[in-house]
């Protein structure tokens, strides 16, 4: 089957180029809105498609949704509830601390430190910082530890009062949120505006490299606007005026890459760049064609997992989620997956707990009640978490239990081994 190069759906976000569609899932609830079952008829959808610049290679989503419908007070979302996020960013930030903030008195800004899983260490080094989101219930869990922040969506006129009240910031870092913002013009006019001259950016994402060759479908959703590689990095900050001086691909989320920038010549590029955009080329992250590849995985994911549900359920099996995250909310409503053929999400979340998942309306219950009545199967939504959830829930395994994975494939976790799907 030839793939013709869909035609441009739509102008880039950020360079105006014409964008190609490379996949659309449809109708969409917004990823992180746990409803309450009085509240399920009311919920908002809206239309999930992405697509690749033509001219800047950034892939995008084609629906921009306001940021208050995503971002709010009970944004649920928190990041500490993973022990393997805690140690990375415990190792970043002491890292950090070592390296970029040893001077007389250096000053740390991070973008989107939702309960202060990186700020923390930060904090506990005394080095001055500040950590802004808008997200009330995460930002104060953050501040009960004792760390500044301003609960705000940073941008250009926010970083203009953080530097008249606090001046310039050495560091200013950012993890998984910076594709999570469209207007990231007003966003680097704030960095300018707040950076030291010497300083470094340092932000951290998934990587479209590792979503695209393993078929990590489930990482594009509404908060996801942009899916980075490095071409559509470098593409990006040059055209605010910074250099891409430095990039680390990272484990973490499936696979992640964390970019350092700075001002032209302010800093010396490292070595890492010359292999990471070779390893994108033979990858093809730049050709519409190939990344519509992506989509003829993504249809076989949809039908296999379907239908391994389809046939447990006919058999007999009970069949369960494990972790509500907002990956889930593309896989359960882009496959059609209800109450028919899972029957809740366990979480460990207190504020998603009690609460439907969005749009296919599972309920979300404590990992508590999991080990009180154990489903034959249980599909790992939080795929990227895998090896701490299933050290701690090793008990299901022992007694017989397997875990769905859907992600490079529909595949089953037997006992201690990966056997063919049931
Ligand atoms: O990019 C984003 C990442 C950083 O976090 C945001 N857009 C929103 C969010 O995405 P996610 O919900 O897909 O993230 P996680 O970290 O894959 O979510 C894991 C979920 O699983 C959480 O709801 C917590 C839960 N969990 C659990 O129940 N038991 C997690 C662990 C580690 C556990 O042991
Ligand atoms: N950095 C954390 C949280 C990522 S979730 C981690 O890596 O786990 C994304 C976070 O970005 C949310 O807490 C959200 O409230 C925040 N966010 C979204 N837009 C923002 C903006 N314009 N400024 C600051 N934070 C923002
Ligand atoms: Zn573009």
């Amino acid at each position: 089957m030839t793939l013709e190069t869909p035609p441009a759906t739509r102008t880039c976000r950020l360079c105006g180029g014409a964008v190609s569609e490379i996949f659309d899932f449809g109708r969409q609830p917004v990823s992180n809105a746990f409803v309450k079952a009085e509240e399920a008829d009311g919920e908002a959808f809206h239309h999930l498609a992405v697509g690749i610049c033509s001219s800047c290679s950034m892939v995008q989503l084609s629906d921009e949704l306001p940021r208050e419908a995503m971002f709010h007070d009970d944004y649920p979302y928190r990041s500490s509830e993973s022990a393997l996020m805690r140690r990375h960013f415990e190792e970043f930030a002491g890292n950090l601390v070592r390296t970029e903030l040893t001077g007389p008195d250096p000053f740390v800004v991070e973008i989107g430190c939702n309960d202060g899983i990186m700020l923390k260490t930060i904090s506990d080094h005394g080095v001055r910082h500040l950590g802004v989101d808008p997200s009330r219930g995460a930002a104060e869990t953050a501040a009960a530890k004792g760390i500044d922040v301003r609960v705000d969506f940073f941008e250009e006129s926010v970083a203009r009062e953080i530097r008249q009240a606090h001046g310039r910031a050495d560091v200013i870092f950012s993890a998984n949120t910076f594709s999570h913002i469209s207007y990231i013009d007003s966003i680097f006019r704030g960095i300018d505006e707040l950076l030291a001259e010497d300083g470094l950016f340092v932000f951290e994402d998934r990587y479209l490299g590792d979503i695209v060759e393993k078929n990590y479908f489930d990482q594009i959703y509404d908060e996801h606007f942009y899916l980075f590689s490095l071409h559509s990095v470098r593409a990006m900050v040059e055209r605010f005026g910074f250099e891409l001086v430095d990039a680390q691909r990272l484990a973490v989320h499936g696979g992640a890459v964390r970019y350092s920038v700075a001002r032209p010549v302010a800093r010396k590029p490292g070595t890492a760049l010359a292999r990471l955009f070779a390893h994108e080329r033979d990858l093809g992250l730049t050709d519409r064609v190939k990344l519509a590849r992506f989509g003829v995985n993504i249809r076989r994911i949809r039908h296999d997992l379907v239908a391994l549900l389809t046939e447990l359920k006919a058999k007999g099996f009970r069949v369960a989620g494990y972790g509500a995250t907002s990956k889930s909310a593309t896989v359960l409503n882009y496959c059609g997956i209800g109450m028919d053929l899972v029957e809740c999400v366990y979480d460990s979340t207190p504020e998603k707990q009690g609460r439907l998942t969005p749009g296919s309306h599972l309920p979300v219950v404590a990992p508590e009640r999991f080990a009180a009545d154990y489903p034959d199967y249980v599909v790992l939504f939080a795929w990227n978490h895998a090896e701490e959830i299933l050290a701690k829930e090793q008990a299901f395994t022992a007694q017989g239990g397997r875990w769905i994975l859907y992600v490079p494939d529909v595949h089953v976790l037997g006992n201690g081994g990966l056997a063919a799907a049931a």
